[in-house]
């Protein structure tokens, strides 16, 4: 696993937070090969200097801000400024204070410069990175401090998700130098910098990692922990485990160890218990020697004591059958694309509680913390999804991939490895697992997955036949999307019932694991209806809905462990002929209103949910 944590920052006695939303400097190279920012060092002085910027939040996609075309659907560098000014205290030598840098997701590449110096570099546009940029700022207080990202927003065989740059050569055709960035996956590629861009403190002797696993063993629940400390050797830590009524249930010392509660309030799902998301608060106390200084440092993790396993042909949760009955997401919304924003993340919480879902799968590709943090909160079960989506080339199997996706799921393991809500890891979503290269290259993925964190069950999307399905064997549950009467058999409802059901005996006869219906859907235009019903009606779509349901109750009393309804809201995509602005799957809008399927999955939620309790 990567060398350093990469805690959630929090603000704490010895720890501050400045958080660099608003509006930054921006400018897209336009220049023919899209390399004139690092031909003419826009990062050596303040980018105004270079030619002409506009205002861009941050955090937004860049695509949808404006009225121009070409940057909505632009491809190459975009250039991101923002000038702060710091806190005297925090530039101070003998303060101790150590400042960092943090971006919470940048889509696709990544460097970022601190005052002209590159402080680091990053691939990966869903997962945070980090840079300790104390001595690119030290003595200089009253002077701004500038912060520079450039960001690459190209796809190509081996990033993940994987895309491809097409040349139009034929000049009667297109005009010199023209290309489209291709891809296998159906979401618009948004851009920027989606997530918060934080600076925050700790003393130069600090708290870098902590790793929490837990378990229920009959009425004690045992909390095991491990910290990492940098900056000093001669230290030492204390824990304390808070509950929430501000009681200390278990102290501990030390970087490793076990803590037992007696009688704990367990981390339950959303509709599973009365009092679901209990977290209680792990504060760890650092003193640490630097030099003649007693150095300290306090970090406050949340943590829910739950345990997971698979067993059998069912998912356990503190030992109890647990049935997915939620949605797949996208982080999409209009005008700020993939980029954060609270009024949504809110509502959407909401939504998912009045539809009574308790579960969701990130597809296809890390959300952010801010939204794990609600998960955790409020109980909603996580399938944790790694972008590994339009994987459908034999050059998206290739060594350079797979390096880098195990690199991928490091960092994704060690940001949410933590968080109770997080039950199980999905390495990817449709890939193309009935070429030969994938069956090396899901074992691989899995098992080093597995290495990383023995604790929770793997997975990857399936949509590939049950018998010729090469990652399957690998995985601890079977997840299978179909679409049939959409995508197969268009307009007919009435082969739904006996295709779902071979789909299921097949699968199970194959593998005897549990499986979970990871999509199925269909796509309806909001205020279209038709009786009988049509596609693209709201009535069909609840009609398909329905269907799905039948079998579902059945093989949900045997070895279907879950229903995870694709989509959530409708979303955009490229532009393509079966695509009527973005994807219409959603049970609701991409505003956020309800379809007709969105009542029907609400009745059929509650009901489960009654059951489960
Ligand atoms: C599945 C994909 C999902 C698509 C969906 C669809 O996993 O990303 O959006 O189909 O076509 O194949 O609506």
């Amino acid at each position: 696993a990567l060398d350093v944590g990469m805690l959630y920052p929090r603000e704490s006695p010895s720890r501050e937070l400045k958080e660099l939303s608003g509006l930054w400097s921006f400018r897209a190279d336009f220049s023919e090969r899209r390399d004139e920012g690092f031909v003419k060092q826009w990062y050596r002085a303040p980018l105004r200097q270079s030619g002409p910027v506009i205002d861009m939040p941050v955090p937004a996609s860049f695509n949808e801000i404006t009225q121009d075309p070409k940057l909505r659907r632009y491809v190459g560098w975009v250039w991101y400024e923002k000038e702060v000014l710091l806190p005297a205290r925090w530039l101070l030598k003998e303060a101790n204070t150590r400042v960092v840098l943090r971006v919470g997701s940048a889509h696709y590449y990544s460097v970022t410069w601190v005052n002209g110096v590159q402080v680091t570099e990053h691939e990966g546009g869903h997962l945070p990175f980090e840079a300790d940029i104390s001595s690119s700022i030290q003595g200089s207080p009253g002077e701004p401090c500038r912060i520079t990202i450039a960001i690459n927003n190209t796809l190509t065989p081996h990033t993940l998700p994987p895309g491809s740059i097409q040349y139009m050569r034929d000049e009667s055709m297109y005009p010199r130098g023209y290309f489209v960035q291709n891809t296998r996956f159906d979401f618009f590629n948004y851009a920027g910098i989606h997530r918060p861009v934080l600076l925050y403190t700790t003393p130069s002797a600090y708290i870098d990692d902590i790793t929490v696993t837990t378990d229920v063993v009959e009425n004690i629940g045992v909390v095991w922990y491990r910290v990492s400390v940098h900056g000093s050797s001669h230290y030492s830590l204390l824990l304390s485990l808070w509950d929430k009524e501000g009681e200390v249930v278990a102290t501990g010392d030390g970087p490793a160890g076990q803590l037992k509660v007696v009688e704990p309030n367990l981390w339950w799902p959303y509709l599973m218990h009365e009092n679901p998301g209990y977290l209680y608060s792990l504060e760890v106390k650092l003193a640490a020697q630097v030099g003649e200084l007693l150095s300290e440092d306090v970090y406050t993790l949340p943590v829910g004591i739950r345990a997971v396993q698979v067993a059998g042909s069912q998912f356990l949760i503190n030992g109890k059958p647990f049935y997915f009955h939620g949605v797949n997401k996208h982080e999409d919304a209009d005008i700020r694309g993939k980029g954060l924003d609270w009024p949504l993340i809110v509502k959407d919480f909401n939504l998912l509680q009045w539809l009574g879902a308790n579960s969701f799968r990130t597809s296809h590709y890390p959300y952010a913390e801010e939204i794990m943090e609600l998960c955790d909160a409020y109980g909603i079960v996580v399938i944790d999804e790694c972008p590994g989506v339009g994987m459908k080339e034999t050059e998206n199997f290739g060594n350079k991939s797979l390096q880098h996706h195990l690199i991928v799921m490091e960092e994704l393991i060690r940001r949410d490895k933590n968080r109770p809500s997080v039950v199980m890891w999905s390495v990817a979503n449709e890939p193309a697992s009935e070429l030969p290269p994938a069956a090396y290259y899901f074992k691989t993925v899995i098992a080093h997955t597995k290495a990383i964190d023995p604790t929770r069950p793997v997975t990857f999307v399936s949509n590939a036949n049950y018998a010729r399905d090469r990652g399957a064997p690998y995985v601890d549950v079977i997840c299978v999307n179909s679409y049939f009467s959409w995508y197969h058999d268009p307009g007919h409802l009435e082969v739904i019932q006996l295709q779902l059901n071979t789909q299921f005996e097949n699968w199970y006869k194959t593998h005897q694991k549990p499986i979970i219906q990871s999509e199925y859907g269909a796509e309806a235009i909001t205020g279209l209806h038709s009786d009988p019903p049509l596609m693209f009606s709201e009535e069909y779509h609840a009609a398909v809905l329905k269907e799905y349901h039948a079998v579902l109750d059945k093989k949900r009393r045997q070895y279907v462990i879950g229903e995870l309804i694709w989509n959530f809201a409708d979303f955009m995509t490229d532009q393509g002929t079966t695509r009527v602005v973005g994807n219409k799957k959603g049970i609701f809008t991409r505003q956020r209103q309800p379809k007709a399927a969105a009542f029907v999955l609400r009745e059929r939620y509650w009901k489960l949910a009654n059951e489960s309790r």
